[in-house]
């Protein structure tokens, strides 16, 4: 583990929400157990359960969302969860969420992810850089003292602003022109989540077009059940990248292969969600082989218990893939990632510095 952990890697998959710390999911239960909000007894086993079904993963959800329903929590676990991604030398993670609103406590979508930006700023470990590089370096936010900027390590990290697939064509639209406002704050898309067995693709394709329109990136959570009329439409949508693609068919593969589109494949949510049986028949094998565009993300490493580190040992142990391959697969990633030109050049140097020192 301690080579993949000290490897550079970019997480282009990863659920805010779903990557949070048991320890902190925890501490938060306990706390509205206290002031009498939950059953702190019945919870508890709940976090703590390894393995869960698709549906299970959805109620867990749910639960997560009552822990963090207010802002400081929200931007406590934003801080917390850059933090861990940095120290396993994330250097790129494009972080999704999904805004929500609550009025009883006056949180709009706007002020959910004013204070998940306020959680980017808090994060002291490490220097994060989240502002598009063609602001000027005076608005782009340093987040440390001058004196320690040297001894640092730095994570860019780009946020993606998520449709549940519970939401009406309008609260998704909401979330598209959030998006936009929020493009100078680092959000560069939108990704299609949530529970694959709610809602129809014709609710979001209004949203979905807008985005592209408006030159936004786009990537779809695309075939995590099978639904083949959906996956079609997904495929012939050409976001710039999916995630999962478990569910396909024959004709859906071909489909995907010659679009060429990234896939973001996530191994263990996928074994412990069963939506497939084992590693040796997942399609990580296939599209691998053939050379397809494709990224080892985590989903959610908190409700799966995983690191970018561990799916990477998984993918090489399971799939006898050497280091190099290895290495190659990660550097690849940069070529998908939503961020400009410049932000991938830096992550290319340093990709490149971390080869010579390989050898
Ligand atoms: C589909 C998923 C997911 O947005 O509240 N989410 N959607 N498939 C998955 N595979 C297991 N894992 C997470 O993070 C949690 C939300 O992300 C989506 C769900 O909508 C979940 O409620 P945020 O930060």
């Amino acid at each position: 583990m301690e080579w993949w952990v000290s490897q550079p890697k970019i997480e282009l998959h990863a659920h805010l929400n779903g990557s949070i710390r048991d320890s902190t999911l925890l501490e938060l239960a306990r706390v509205l157990g206290e002031k009498g909000v939950i059953d702190f007894a019945g919870v508890e086993h709940v976090i703590k359960k390894n393995g869960r079904s698709l549906p299970e993963c959805f109620k867990l959800f749910d639960l997560i969302h009552v822990l963090t329903t207010d802002h400081a929590t929200v931007t406590r676990i934003t801080k917390e969860v850059v933090e861990d991604f940095a120290a396993e030398n994330v250097v790129y993670l494009e972080l999704r969420t999904t805004p929500k609103k609550n009025e009883s406590i006056g949180m709009s979508k706007r002020t959910y992810m004013d204070a998940v930006i306020k959680g980017l700023k808090a994060v002291d470990t490490v220097d994060v850089a989240f502002t598009p590089s063609q602001t000027s370096p005076e608005n782009s936010v340093t987040l440390i003292s001058d004196a320690c900027k040297t001894t640092k390590k730095k994570i860019y990290v780009r946020l993606l602003l998520s449709i549940d697939r519970r939401e009406t064509t309008s609260a998704a639209m909401e979330t598209v022109q959030l998006a936009l406002e929020m493009r100078d704050l680092g959000v560069v898309g939108i990704d299609l989540s949530g529970n694959p067995v709610v809602g129809e693709w014709e609710t979001y394709l209004p949203a979905l077009k807008f985005t592209k329109e408006q030159g936004l990136h786009i990537t779809l959570h695309c075939g995590e059940v099978p639904n083949r009329k959906e996956i079609q439409a997904m495929l012939d949508f050409l976001p710039q990248r999916i995630g999962h693609a478990c569910c396909l068919e024959d004709e859906e593969w071909e489909k995907l292969k010659s679009s060429k589109i990234p896939v973001e494949v996530c191994l263990t949510s996928n074994i412990m969600t069963q939506t497939i049986a084992s590693l040796d028949v997942h399609h990580f094998v296939d599209l691998y082989s053939v050379k397809h565009p494709l990224v080892l993300c985590t989903d959610d490493a908190g409700v799966f218990s995983t690191s970018l580190s561990h799916e990477y040992s998984v993918a090489a142990s399971s799939f006898g893939l050497g280091k190099l391959e290895m290495f190659q697969l990660a550097r690849g990633a940069i070529d998908f990632v939503f961020a400009d030109d410049s932000v991938k050049k830096d992550l290319r140097e340093i990709f490149d510095s971390a080869k010579r020192k390989l050898g």
